[in-house]
């Protein structure tokens, strides 16, 4: 399947249900499979919405979203489920143990699966510290991990699905730089199609294609280099 991986918004405009004003207006945008995107912007401006689309959390109101060349509507869900791995900005862990909470969504995940996974996202060595390993249960929302464990931890739990797609809506936020770098290089090795939403300049710099979101548009697209020269606003960013 040659367009394994590729996600296409054409004309979407979106407003939550009951909601009178739009949060996205207009947007279009391709990307191919196998690419990195990294999505920025200012609080509000509408990158969760833009990815909350993707696994079709909600229907655009305007406008249609296509994953892996085909329009969102005519993949079942269960189907939909498979090609894409999401993790949502506030993880959500709950009161089993590691191994129940990776594998939440994927039931027949084997443990050397979670592991390799764990190893990926740099959780691993954290999990096998804990008193009883991967046995260990978690308080309630993973009460007893730190934010960015959790956050690893959400990330292990996408990459067991292994992906076309991957969708960390700042997921990696809480993560030193090479911490968040690691995780980066073993998620190339996936070779899935990567959404990241970040504030972080070095991830951006390693994205194939940024976008500047604002008031519900994309405002600016390019690779770094681009941007730095076609962008005040990316400069402005950038030099922040
Ligand atoms: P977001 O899409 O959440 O904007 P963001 O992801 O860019 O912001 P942040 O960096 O803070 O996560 O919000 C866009 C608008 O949509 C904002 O006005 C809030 C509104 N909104 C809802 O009404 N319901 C929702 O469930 C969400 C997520 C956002």
């Amino acid at each position: 399947e040659q367009l394994k991986g590729a996600v296409t918004f054409e004309h979407v405009s979106f407003r939550y249900p009951g909601m009178s004003s739009y949060v996205l207006k207009d947007i279009s945008f391709h990307v191919r499979p196998g690419e990195t995107v990294a999505i920025l912007g200012s609080t509000g401006a509408g990158k969760s919405s833009i990815l909350q689309l993707i696994p079709r959390l909600y229907d655009p109101t305007e406008g249609a979203v296509y994953v892996d060349g085909m329009n969102l509507k005519d993949i079942k869900m269960d189907d939909l489920r498979k090609r894409i791995g999401f993790t949502p900005q506030e993880s959500i862990l709950f009161s089993g143990t590691v191994e129940e909470n990776l594998a939440w969504g994927k039931s027949d995940a084997s443990l050397s699966e979670m592991k390799a996974a764990a190893k990926d996202a740099q959780i691993h060595e954290t999990i096998t510290d804990l008193k009883d390993g991967y046995e260990t249960k978690l308080g309630q929302k993973g009460i007893n991990l730190s934010g960015g464990q959790k956050q690893r931890l959400s990330v292990a739990r996408a990459l067991i699905r292994k992906p076309n797609i991957l969708i960390l809506d700042d997921s990696t936020s809480a993560l030193d730089l090479q911490t968040e770098s690691k995780v980066l290089d073993a998620i190339d090795e996936y070779k899935c199609t990567l959404f990241i939403v970040t504030q972080k300049l070095s991830t951006a710099k390693r994205a194939d294609k940024i976008m500047l979101i604002d008031d519900g548009k994309i405002i600016e697209e390019g690779t770094h280099d681009q941007l730095m020269n076609t962008s005040a606003l990316y400069r402005e960013i950038a030099y922040s």
